[in-house]
Formats: C-alpha cells, structure tokens, sequence
C-alpha cells in the first residue's frame, strides 16, 4: 500500500467516525424545540408555577417575572370548545405579564383529531375564517413568537412546541391558534402587558 492509498483510507475511516459520533450526538445536544411528549411528561409539567398568580373569578394569569406557562390546545373536556386553550385550568384566559419579562411557553396538542397552534400577534379580533393564516409556520416566525402548527397526538404521544417571547413594551396583544375557523369560533385570548 502507497501512502497515498493509506492516506485516502484513512481519511474514509474518518469520515465514518465523525458522521457516526454526529448520528449519535446530535438528538441529545440539540436543542428539544418540538417533539413527544407522554401523558405522563404532560401531567409533571401542569404543576404551579412560580411568578404566576391565578385569578379564576376573572378568567386571567399574572405573571410578575420569568416563567413556563403551559399552553393546551384543544383540551378534551366535557362542556369546553374544542376551539379552546386551557393555561393552568382556565380556559382562553387573559395573560397578564409585567414589561421587560420572559415567557416560555410549552405548547401541547392534547386533541385527539384537529391540529393547532399558538400564535401571539397585535392582530385584534374578531376574527375572519382565514385570520392568521399566514402565519402557519414554526421558529418564532411572528415579532412575537408561534408556534408551528402542531397535529393530534397518536399512540399515547402529545406533539409539543417550545417557544419564548419577551414582552419589551406595554400594550395589549393577542394569542390565536391560526388553523382556519379555529380563532373565528373563540380559539384566542387575551395579553395585556403592564409596566
Ligand atoms: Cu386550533
């Protein structure tokens, strides 16, 4: 064998090296963004946060400092649309958030057949049938953030989306699932940003 030969061999070995420990490395390191979750991953999540007071007589959340809110869309309960967003047990509520703070959101399709989304925009309702269309894709895409649009789970897994949103000026802003009809038949809510 040449050196020439054994060079290119051994830069083939190499290169499997490095395109195996890649294949192997790469789903632990990156960054969990989307993907599965189990019912089970679900219900430890939907625990009180901290910097979050619950307000039930008026259907909203304050949130004084940097916090997970988890976000499900489409909840299957008896008496609640399934054009809905339950944030810790309310259904739609109003998101109140102090100027300058950090929001990350764990969005997670709990409907067993429609796909959803969560898409924070200035865009008021009412809504038309085709409002936030155009905003269907994922990556904090929207000056806000959305959520990519996220399918029914199957076999147990509920498909998740993380996203994070800093909310610099006061103001009043909205969350909207943009599937066509969904935010036309209620699926929105309310975000009032106060200094
Ligand atoms: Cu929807």
């Amino acid at each position: 064998m040449n050196t020439y030969k054994a060079f290119a061999l051994a830069s083939v070995a190499l290169l499997i090296i490095v395109a195996a420990a890649s294949f192997f490395v790469y789903p632990t390191s990156a960054p969990e963004q989307y993907g599965y979750m189990s019912q089970g991953q679900l219900s430890a999540l939907a625990v009180p946060e901290a910097n979050i007071s619950v307000n039930g007589t008026a259907n909203s959340i304050y949130v004084s400092g940097p916090a997970t809110i988890l976000v499900e869309t489409g909840p299957m309960k008896a008496n609640v649309s399934m054009y809905s967003f339950e944030i810790s047990g309310m259904i739609n509520p109003e998101i109140v958030v102090k100027q300058g703070v950090e929001l990350k959101f764990v969005v997670v399709n709990v409907d067993s057949d429609a796909s959803h989304n969560f898409v924070i925009t200035s865009a008021s309702p009412p809504y038309t049938y085709m409002s936030g269309s155009g905003m269907m894709g994922g990556g904090n895409t929207g000056m806000y953030g959305s959520s990519m649009m996220l399918s029914p789970g199957s076999g147990g897994n509920l498909n998740y989306y993380n996203m994070t949103s800093t909310f610099s000026s006061t103001g009043t802003l909205w969350y909207l699932c943009t599937y066509p009809g969904h935010a036309q038949n209620g699926m929105y809510g309310k975000i009032s940003v106060i200094p």
